[in-house]
């Protein structure tokens, strides 16, 4: 966060006494704990998928028990199930940049059709080494990963059109294209620093991504996106911060001007131009990792080009429109004709009007160009402004009803306004300090309302203390009342600053229970346990292993010696529902793998010292789990 926001923190802290939280037990009202409850052996009503922030992955929460259901790694390793420690997933990890064991996931999206969501895929951004991942919500498994080039800071992504058929992926910090070398003032920032916006192609039937192309921006940050729908479908809108382009954003320098912008692509019209071959290749040489389902191993391709497209020289498909004060959040509503802002140093809240923008255009009411783009006048594309609505507007979700919820993070609330009437309605405080907030399908045509999600930045005193870090609080509010009611607390892992939810229905049915064996194409399978051997191939060694209830074949291993590539590759031969078999090697600088039912995974050892090294299964799988044990002998070169 940027230092303008801490003078607004103190600012406001200074200003409202009332920063020190009324009796919150008073917030909670007498039906919360009934509305909460899910009583043991039923499911929840929702699945909510949770960003992780700078924990890399994505947790699965049931709401509205606010229940943790599962963590899905994503960009981080994860020893818990070997996820970047197998051989089969450390692909997935891989990075024009090396091997990038970590991230920092901020915002999730999930797949639509028709601007609903449809339940296929869920889809991740990695905001610090710039990619996108795809999640398949039929194993909530981590499917494929797509790095993204002439990006630094991919933060406005991954938000989708309404057929999914592109995720969007916005530069946040401006750099220079290629990533060459640059001077940090502001004149090379000016002259050298872009931001793009890279359109990722979805492959209707498989989800697969592709970077379409890029819209080569002027150097300015692209923070949030949303895509139009309806009337508005064919758009996306960003919002930017830094439009002074200032190489530094110390002493609040870059939020001097009384307007950023909201900037409106038309993709349909950039689609035009790159079919009919306006766009321009440039090199490049980006990772695209896909786990390929019937190996159950993930390879890595290199991508060598990239078609981009400049909107100083081809018009007519990117404009901008004046947006106050360092505008973070940019939301569409249902409907698609409403675009709201969200100045964070702004006192009021812009809501812009597509029918008026589009008109704005027709009529050329523009006020000038920046960079050689054409800047609509305010007032021609405003629908009208929300005066007064609290501190610090960050993001905007919708209800059924034509009604909007804002999250303020420096007065710490959130704010529920009609959209037509722009006239506050309700106001709820947050324990504390609200980024994000979620309303169940709040970002697409249809949402299913009945509740909203704040995940708050600051947690204090909700919780017992655990030392100087709590974890980050998320509360539910019921919202299909007149008044928002505050219903539960839950600690989440990491940071989580986006979320989605959707009803458990839409999925619960589809949730694949094991691997079929018999599709099973991993090369080194053992289909079962007459299958296992021990092969060795000069110093590399081959152990084609298997693993049921309750013994590891073969069990002890002989042959082997020191400096030998010992490969464990582990079948879990179940075809049942929820039974993995672990597997952990006495000092194998490794995780342990977690095969699930019908899967093949693979851990590399190389021993240097000889010994007798104990293996056993990890993850208590029946009465005999403990008899799932074998050795490995390791014998002087
Ligand atoms: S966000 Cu990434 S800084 Cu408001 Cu979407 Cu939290
Ligand atoms: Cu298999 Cu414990």
């Amino acid at each position: 966060m940027k230092s303008n926001w801490l003078l607004l923190i103190i600012a406001a802290a200074i200003a409202m006494p009332g920063c020190k939280m009324k009796n919150t037990a008073s917030a909670v009202s007498g039906d919360a704990a009934a509305r909460t409850y899910v009583a043991p052996g039923k499911y929840d009503e929702l699945y909510n998928f949770v960003s992780g922030g700078f924990n890399g992955q994505v947790s699965v929460y049931g709401l509205p028990s606010g229940r943790l259901l599962k963590l899905i790694p994503v960009f981080s390793v994860n020893p818990e199930n070997g996820y970047g420690y197998s051989e089969e997933s450390k692909p997935m990890l891989q990075t024009s940049h090396g091997f990038v064991p970590w991230d920092d996931q901020h915002h999730l999206a999930l797949s639509q059709t028709n601007g609903e969501h449809d339940g296929r895929w869920l889809f991740a951004n990695a905001n610090n080494s710039p990619r996108v991942a795809r999640i398949d919500l039929k194993t909530f498994k981590t499917m494929e990963i797509l790095e993204l080039p002439n990006s630094g800071g991919n933060h406005s992504s991954p938000f989708l059109t309404e057929n999914t058929e592109y995720v969007i992926a916005g530069t946040r910090f401006s750099i220079p294209i290629g990533n060459q070398e640059s001077a940090l003032d502001n004149a090379s920032y000016k002259k050298n620093f872009k931001s793009t916006a890279s359109f990722i192609g979805i492959d209707k039937n498989t989800g697969h991504m592709q970077v379409s192309f890029q819209i080569i921006l002027p150097g300015m940050d692209l923070d949030l996106s949303r895509a139009g729908k309806g009337p508005s479908h064919g758009w996306f809108f960003f919002s930017t911060y830094n439009t002074e382009q200032a190489s530094t954003l110390l002493e609040v320098n870059a939020s001097q001007k009384d307007k950023d912008f909201i900037v409106a692509v038309n993709w349909k019209k950039a689609e035009e131009y790159v079919k009919a071959g306006k766009a321009k290749k440039m090199a490049a040489g980006y990772y695209h990792n896909t786990f390929n389902e019937e190996t159950h191993s993930a390879t890595s391709e290199i991508i060598k080009e990239v078609l981009t497209l400049d909107p100083e020289e081809l018009k007519d498909f990117v404009y901008l429109i004046p947006c106050p004060k360092s505008p973070h959040g940019c939301d569409v509503d249902p409907s698609g004709e409403y675009i709201v802002g969200s100045g964070k140093l702004a006192a009021l809240i812009p809501v812009f009007s597509y029918r008026k923008f589009e008109k704005a255009i027709a009529d050329k009411a523009f006020e000038g160009e920046y960079n050689g783009i054409p800047v609509v006048k305010y007032e021609a594309a405003l629908h009208g402004e929300v005066k007064k609505p609290g501190l610090g507007p960050l993001h905007t979700e919708f209800d059924a009803s034509g009604n909007a919820y804002t999250s303020f993070f420096v007065s710490s609330e959130i704010v529920k306004w009609n959209i037509k009437s722009l006239e506050v309605l309700d106001r709820v405080p947050t324990y504390y300090s609200i980024g994000h907030l979620m309303v169940p399908g709040g970002d697409t045509k249809k949402p299913y309302g009945k509740y909203v999600v704040a995940y708050n930045k600051i947690t204090k005193d909700r919780y017992l203390p655990t030392g100087p870090e709590l974890a980050q609080s998320a509360q539910l509010y019921a919202i299909d009342g007149e008044k928002m009611q505050l219903l539960l607390d839950f600690p989440t892992i990491g940071e989580p600053h986006y979320a989605q939810a959707i009803p458990a229905e839409k999925i619960k049915a589809q949730s694949v229970k094991f691997f079929d064996i018999a599709k099973n194409k991993h090369p080194y399978l053992s289909a079962g346990e007459k299958a296992t051997k021990v092969v060795r191939e000069g110093n590399v060694v081959h152990v084609y292993m298997t693993a049921i209830r309750s013994h590891l074949t073969p069990d002890n291993i002989e042959g082997v010696q020191v400096g030998d590539e010992v490969y464990f590759h582990v079948t879990n031969l179940e075809q049942d529902w929820d039974i993995p078999h672990g597997f952990a090697v006495k000092h194998a600088p490794n995780a342990e793998l977690l095969i699930m039912p019908g899967e093949t995974n693979t851990l590399k050892f190389v021993p240097a010292k000889p010994g007798v090294y104990p293996f056993y299964c990890t993850d208590f799988c029946s009465a005999l789990h403990q008899e799932m044990q074998g050795y490995l002998r390791v014998s002087p070169k």
